[in-house]
């Protein structure tokens, strides 16, 4: 019935994760244990937020006292977007993130990604949607045609080989 396959049927969802600019140095070993999950990447892009995309992108905690020191960090360099399908993802992917806080990462879950991978309680190496409807938005925000995201021109930026 309804009730019971709701309760107990996996649900194929699609997630938005993202690599922040304190960890696309790893994003080999991210993806890897993407790989290793079983979830899927269905789509990916290397990009850069402008301050204006952080600040929509985290539209929600606006006002918060760690809001303006999240946007500068966001838009700081280069970060690496993915949607990611499989079978309850959403919570998959968090599961995987661990704690927000690096810092609680590293004690309560010391192998998850923020607990290998990130900082600090800000720079925490990857992103992950909490709820059908962030999925939803943030996705669009990222990949739809659409997409306000003004992909920043960082091949130019390169200052370390001549061409
Ligand atoms: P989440 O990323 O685990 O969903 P949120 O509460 O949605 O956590 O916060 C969004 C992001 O804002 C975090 O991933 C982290 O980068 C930053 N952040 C959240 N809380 C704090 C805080 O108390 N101090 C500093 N940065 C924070």
């Amino acid at each position: 019935d309804v009730f019971t396959r709701s309760k107990f049927q996996n649900i194929k969802e699609k997630t938005f994760a993202m690599i922040k600019p304190d960890a696309y140095i790893h994003i080999g070993k991210i993806i890897s244990i993407i790989e290793r999950s079983g979830l899927q990447i269905s789509n990916l892009k290397m990009t850069k937020m402008s301050q204006e995309d952080a600040r929509e992108f985290y539209g929600e905690h606006k006002g918060k006292p760690f809001y303006d020191g999240l946007v500068n960090f966001m838009s700081s360099d280069l970060i690496v977007g993915m949607e990611l399908v499989g079978d309850n993802a959403i919570k998959r992917w968090r599961e995987l993130l661990g704690p927000t806080n690096t810092l609680v990462a590293r004690e309560q879950a010391p192998n998850s990604i923020r607990g290998l991978f990130g900082t600090d309680g800000t720079k925490n190496a990857c992103h992950g949607s909490d709820s059908p409807g962030s999925a939803f938005r943030e996705l669009n925000f990222f990949f739809a045609k659409t997409s306000k995201l003004k992909t920043q021109a960082f091949f130019n930026q390169c200052t370390c080989c001549v061409i």
